[in-house]
């Protein structure tokens, strides 16, 4: 099938890279973008289309640099303007697409912006942020409660109003209502799009847009006890309202000044909202990020019905997307266990749509401990002990036995885990069937296969532990055959549907075996079978 190249977001494979965690270039325990640019070959080699960096941007790093205080600068911590151009360049030169963070809804308190707006009552800039009177007893405006502990609204002493900020204090919402912040932003986005960036994964983008009215937040029929607190009220008045969805369109026109740019959003809302925010008539984001593979239960049957239920969801022409992991949450491979972390690589290749992996996700890495006198993650902090804290899935990418695991000539910022001297890049790459390796073999089936990255998603059964769909186009059909326990079992070809051979098994050790009668898959194993493929 030809494709042209505004099509690339559809079959690339994206990276995600958490920078203070990928590579330290200059010996101070944080990876940086010089870092970044000496991997690159590992990324090539690896076979990934696209690699989306977490911000790099100046930043009081109240929130790693989800709190920014310059738009179009990069944090010395980082590197220099120049170390960020000659990384596109790299990028580019080496075939791959460079993603930034963009975190429009709020800034650090920090930026210029906020220091304008808080200075008085009457100052120019003062609408750019979200203020309000106190309520009668002088208190917050209204119950709204912050995602990272306590109300969402802080006071300002000399003004004498409240602001709001659904994250940190040192988050202040910007006012999305205020065509001077819209026009700020395009231009922001304008600056990278012109530097050759080649899209923008938008931070909190269903949280842009909050109620005129700022009526209070209903409670929250079913929290459960041990959750956050924020998680109390519903976000009914906070978050995803109908006006943000022109704010999106705009975005969109704004990537759309460029060829072949992409627009991803990230969206944690039920699916029939999440849908949304592909926009009217497909004018929102190009893939709002499909978080469901990231809080299912993992047997078969919860797969499929995710798997179901969004391919039914999506509006027509709408591209799907999935996600295994992220620097939110924990770990693939601490959620499912090691032994099925190669059942979720497989799946999260076959499906339907683009799969965005997280740094490491492909050496298994797994949650790493962290000591209370270790933790970093402000939320851990504001919220402690119920086990929301984010360090776990941040820790430094393990590259080889080395002392501090290649990653850095000091001890890491966050602590590396215990056992990297095993399971590093370089030592797994030396294992034939490692998952890394796995890892490899599954982008480049996918890459050989258009079927795989084109191709129909049908389902054919999910029954016991074990998960059976087909990907079909009109250059064949693959047929994916899970197993989703640790116990061996059988399926018989019927339910394959005709004869076929194993292109790849997540043990790496069948390529080329002929089903007839019946497929046996291990405990564990996940086998990818189509017609034998033609020797290139
Ligand atoms: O995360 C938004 C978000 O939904 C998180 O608040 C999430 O619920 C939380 O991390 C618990 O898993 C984005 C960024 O990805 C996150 O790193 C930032 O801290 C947050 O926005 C604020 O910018």
């Amino acid at each position: 099938m030809d494709q042209d190249n505004s099509d690339w977001w559809r079959h690339g494979i994206f990276y995600q890279v958490y920078p203070r965690s990928f590579q330290d270039s200059d010996g101070d325990g944080v990876g940086d973008i010089r870092g970044i640019i000496e991997r690159l070959p590992y990324l090539v080699e690896l076979g990934v289309d696209a690699v989306w960096l977490s911000p790099i941007f100046p930043s009081p790093m109240a929130d790693f640099g989800y709190d920014i205080s310059d738009y179009t600068g990069i944090d010395p911590l980082f590197g220099t303007t120049e170390d960020f151009d000659e990384l596109i360049a790299a990028a580019h030169d080496a075939g791959l697409k460079l993603i930034l963070d963009l975190v429009p809804n709020h800034t650090s308190d920090q930026h210029p912006w906020f220091v304008e707006a808080r200075s008085s009552r009457e100052n120019a800039q003062r609408d750019w942020y979200i203020w309000r009177d106190p309520a009668p007893d002088g208190g917050p405006p209204n119950n709204w409660l912050s995602e990272f502990g306590g109300s969402a609204w802080t006071y300002d002493e000399a003004s004498g109003q409240y602001y709001y900020h659904a994250f940190l204090a040192q988050q202040p919402d910007l006012n999305w209502r205020n065509p001077e912040v819209r026009a700020a932003i395009h231009d922001v986005m304008r600056f990278w799009l012109r530097k050759g960036v080649d899209g923008f994964r938008v931070d909190v983008i269903w949280h842009l847009i909050k109620d005129a009215e700022f009526r209070d937040n209903p409670p929250n029929p079913h929290y459960l006890e041990g959750r956050p607190p924020h998680e109390t009220l519903l976000t009914q008045y906070s978050t995803d309202q109908p006006e943000v969805h022109a704010v999106i369109t705009e975005m969109r026109r704004v990537t759309e000044e460029f060829d072949d740019r992409v627009l991803i959003g990230e969206v944690y809302l039920p699916l029939h909202r999440l849908i949304a925010y592909y926009g009217n008539d497909l004018r929102g984001a190009q893939m709002p990020f499909n978080f469901a593979l990231l809080s299912t239960m993992w047997s078969a049957r919860s797969v499929e019905k995710i798997i179901a239920d969004y391919e039914k969801a999506l509006p027509p022409g709408a591209w799907p997307n999935w996600v295994l992991g992220n620097h939110d949450r924990p770990r693939v491979a601490s959620r499912v266990g090691t032994a099925q972390a190669s059942v979720a690589a497989m799946l999260l290749l076959t499906l339907r749509g683009t799969p965005t992996l997280y740094y490491g996700d492909e050496i298994g890495m797994r949650q790493v401990p962290i000591a209370p006198n270790q933790v970093r993650d402000p939320f851990e902090k504001n919220v402690p002990d119920i086990g929301v804290g984010r360090d776990g899935c941040r820790t430094p990418m393990q590259w080889s036995a080395e002392p501090y695991a290649g990653f850095s000539t000091v001890k890491p910022w966050l602590p590396l885990a215990r056992d990297f001297a095993s399971d590093n890049v370089a030592s797994l790459a030396a294992v034939p069937a490692s998952i890394l390796n796995l890892y490899k073999a599954l982008i480049a089936l996918r890459r050989m296969m258009p079927q795989l990255a084109y191709g129909n998603y049908e389902p054919v059964m999910a029954h016991g532990d074990v998960l059976l769909y087909r990907r079909r186009s009109m250059d064949g059909v693959a047929v994916i055959a899970l197993n989703f326990g640790a116990e061996s079992t059988a399926i018989t070809s019927s339910a394959i549907g005709f004869s076929n051979e194993i292109l790849l098994s997540t043990f790496m050790d069948r390529e080329g075996e002929k089903v007839e009668g019946m497929l046996d898959l291990r405990a564990n194993e996940g086998v990818i079978l189509g017609p034998p493929l033609r020797p290139a």
